[in-house]
């Protein structure tokens, strides 16, 4: 079977939290048929976008279970288990493979200790060993100055690893990633505002915490793409990146969860200590968003 697995639009779900930092479920559901609706191939969830890390892991077990259950076969669900103990990350890997997740996927050990490239390896045989599923590893920051290039050679050889999710900013590294096993790897796509760069070097796939709120954009843009019109592509780019401009200003997670208020989904705020975003703020980010003409092309 082929390692690329993962094709197309894949939000990076924001987990909807109530007024006393619970799991939102109903808003979950909400959040599922809105973005199934405006195209999305499936959800990668508990990521950093779903502020998984700092969720308790009976939290982040039950969000995998609900999501599973409305989810419903309609997409692909592929679960970000890293937690700061390794035991937990292992633990929430045997879960979602009981629970029937597509893929685990998990940035690289550890928020406080940098680790070696030995010592990742061993930790992605661990994780792979105890999820027994498709297991898609993360290039990004916590990797500091490792080569990431000679790191994905040494991964893709542990059973289940089958790619990456690159939020990186070097598409040429992504490039030469996508050219390992004979371009049989699953290369998925970080920074939303560069979709179109990650998918002309070579990514399979996106997965983006902007997809939330302009999931239909990024479906176009990677249509276009697919169909060999780049140019569409590359305005489609040019479209989204002036609304995650406002997103970045004012905080990615907090606005996203605000934004989704436009469409009836209450998000509520980012977890704790986390500062809300004051009515002054909203104003803001409203009249920025309509002021691109967004807002009503969002609410529809
Ligand atoms: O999942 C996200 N990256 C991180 C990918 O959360 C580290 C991106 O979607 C960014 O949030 C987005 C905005 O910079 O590109």
């Amino acid at each position: 079977m082929s390692n690329v697995r993962f094709k197309g639009i894949i939000p990076a779900m924001i987990t909807p939290l109530t007024k006393d930092y619970k799991v939102n479920m109903q808003a979950v559901k909400q959040l599922l048929d809105y973005n199934y609706g405006e195209g999305a191939d499936g959800f990668y969830i508990c990521g950093t976008t779903g502020e998984g890390p700092v969720l308790t892991v009976a939290d982040r077990m039950k969000t995998a279970e609900k999501v599973m259950e409305y989810n419903a076969g309609r997409g692909v669900i592929i679960n970000h288990v890293a937690a700061a103990g390794v035991k937990d990350a292992f633990t929430l890997a045997r879960h979602a493979r009981e629970i029937g997740c597509d893929a685990v996927s998990s940035v690289v050990p550890n928020f406080y200790f940098k680790h070696s490239e030995d010592e990742i390896v061993e930790y992605y045989k661990a994780l792979s060993d105890a999820a027994g599923i498709p297991v898609i590893t993360y290039a990004q920051g916590l990797l500091g100055d490792t080569d990431v290039v000679s790191l994905m050679e040494k991964l893709m050889k542990i059973d289940n690893v089958i790619g990456v999710k690159f939020t990186l900013f070097n598409f040429y590294d992504m490039h030469r990633i996508k050219e390992l096993c004979g371009g049989d790897i699953n290369v998925i796509n970080g920074p939303d505002e560069m979709l179109v760069c990650g998918l002309m070097m070579g990514a399979d796939a996106g997965i983006g915490s902007t997809y939330n709120v302009m999931c239909r954009e990024y479906r176009r843009l990677f249509d276009a793409f697919s169909a060999g019109d780049f140019e569409t592509a590359r305005k489609q780019q040019f479209k989204v990146n002036k609304i995650i401009e406002v997103i970045i200003r004012h905080g990615v997670i907090r606005t996203i969860k605000y934004m989704l208020s436009y469409v009836g989904i209450d998000a509520g705020d980012m977890s704790f200590p986390a500062a809300t975003l004051s009515q002054d703020e909203k104003r803001t980010i409203r009249r920025e968003l309509e002021n691109l003409d967004y807002f009503n092309e969002l609410k529809r």
